[in-house]
């Protein structure tokens, strides 16, 4: 396949252009050699008795090696807020290559890193008006908790080692990530993990929250139980709590009205640092830029990735509190603030997929279409309760998570085999545990969720 094969210069995020699915793709079948792949976060042997290969994208579809086209109704992985191919993100990627491919981001730059920052600064909210770059949601991740652990100690408070996270919480993959997240799966593997680290109970509460639209109205008192874990471990011991505003991997789990403008106060009171990490909710998911904006709740660090850059070269970041970032501009001028960075921090091919990202969420109005849009996503999804097995609906801005009864024995089958047959029926959803979760690219039309939310339908009942 030839790279011009791969490109799309013409806008085909209109619905009508990617009506016209294999105009310039004409490619004969080929052998894919499937064995030496370890594939992440993967069924690797039955994908490969079945293998499921995407050749190409462009606006809110893939298309398959067989030639299938398929609507993309979870962004790729959460990632391509702007959908597939964007004239200008691809252009900015190519002209970046050509012009420089490499720069190092130690004791060295080059200026569309500053030029990134300052556009993502402008878009956190009021206060967070310094970026760190990293490549991916759980680099960003173990850089805001490596600065919450040091901002302490450079103030003198070093007795503050303690991090805080959430049960059913998910912050990437990495030690740091799996220590403060809260998914048994991500964790029973890998031992002991980082050591201090404590949970604050999660906010799933079925029984008096089911089936609610948009925010739950009980549980703003579940942000107590940080109360609970001062108590019991001191403030003067405890760095940082990190959250997700709304948690996504497991299972689309919408902050409860009140809960996070609580975890804030109590944060305060205690100085304790308050992180959301936001890989998910980031641009435009809930809409607003950040999922903090969409609560009112702002908190000391802002962890994001995905959206940053559209999924279409890999970077993540973490934008702080300008106090936090002053903490460290003490001592001689010559030398290292921060002990901190990734040989691909701040990467020119991804500072300039992200401005060509930001620049089309810009034009397009994208980072606030969810809110325009959310009223007739949210009547789709829940139009799905009464459907067999739906046990709870969720949703808030362009996410929706479905949540079924479990096959007994055989907890996420259901689900699994509910997301083969979106599948073979031309929809791309994903699935953690038996919950369905749906997260479009932010140019969805309405048509499309109806094609969505349909097929999703006929295939839980198919599967009743
Ligand atoms: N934090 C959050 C809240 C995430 O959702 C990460 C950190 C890690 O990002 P990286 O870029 O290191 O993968 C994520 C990642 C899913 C799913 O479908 C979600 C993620 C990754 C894989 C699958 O639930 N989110």
């Amino acid at each position: 396949m030839s790279t011009t094969d791969l490109a799309a210069p013409e806008d085909t995020a209109t619905p009508a252009a990617a009506a016209n699915p294999l105009a310039a793709f004409v490619q004969a079948p080929r052998e894919v050699p499937l064995d030496a792949y370890w594939m992440p976060f993967t069924a690797n042997r039955q994908f490969k008795k079945n293998p499921r290969l995407f050749v190409k994208s462009a606006g809110m579809h893939y298309w398959t090696d067989d030639g299938r086209q398929i609507l993309d109704g979870v962004a790729g992985l959460w990632c391509v807020n702007a959908g597939h191919n964007r004239p200008k993100i691809v252009k900015a990627i190519q002209d970046q290559a050509a012009e420089m491919d490499y720069a190092p981001p130690f004791q060295m730059a080059h200026p569309k890193a500053f030029e990134l920052a300052d556009k993502v600064a402008k878009l956190t909210p009021a206060g967070l008006n310094k970026v760190f770059f990293t490549n991916s949601g759980s680099e960003s991740v173990e850089t805001a908790l490596k600065m919450a652990l040091a901002y302490h100690k450079v103030r003198g408070e070093g007795t503050r080692t303690r991090l805080i996270g959430r049960e059913r919480g998910y912050h990437g993959v990495n030690f740091g990530g799996i220590s403060v997240g809260g998914m048994v799966g991500n964790r029973k593997q890998f031992g002991a993990m980082v050591h201090g680290v404590d949970h604050i109970g999660h906010t799933h509460d079925p029984k008096r929250n089911a089936f609610s639209v948009g925010q739950p109205e009980h549980g703003a008192e579940l942000a107590d139980d940080l109360e609970r874990l001062v108590g019991l471990h001191d403030a003067s011991t405890i760095a940082a709590v990190i959250v997700e505003p709304v948690a996504g991997s497991t299972g689309v789990l919408v902050p409860p009205k009140g809960y996070l403008n609580r975890l804030r106060e109590i944060c305060d009171k205690h100085g304790i640092l308050l992180i959301f990490d936001e890989v998910i909710t980031g641009f435009g998911r809930t809409g607003n830029p950040f999922a903090s904006q969409t609560f009112g709740v702002t908190p000391d660090m802002i962890v994001m990735a995905k959206g940053l850059s559209n999924g279409c070269v890999p970077m993540g970041a973490v934008a702080v509190k300008q106090s936090i970032h002053d903490a460290f501009m003490n001592g001689p001028e010559h030398l290292i603030e921060f002990f901190h960075g990734y040989t691909y921090s701040s990467h020119p091919l991804a500072c300039a997929a992200a401005l060509g990202t930001l620049a089309t969420y810009e034009d397009e109005g994208l980072l606030t279409r969810a809110a325009d849009l959310q009223d007739y996503f949210a009547q789709a999804v829940h139009s799905l309760r009464g459907e067999p097995n739906v046990i709870d609906i969720r949703n808030i801005g362009l996410v929706g998570g479905i949540e079924l009864s479990s096959i007994p024995g055989s907890p996420a089958k259901r689900a699994f085999d509910i997301f083969l047959d979106c599948y073979e029926r031309g929809v791309l959803i994903r699935t953690t545990g038996d919950t369905l979760a749906l997260s479009p690219p932010l140019i969805i039309e309405r048509g499309q969720i109806d094609q969505l939310v349909d097929t999703v339908r006929g295939s839980i009942r198919r599967h009743a």
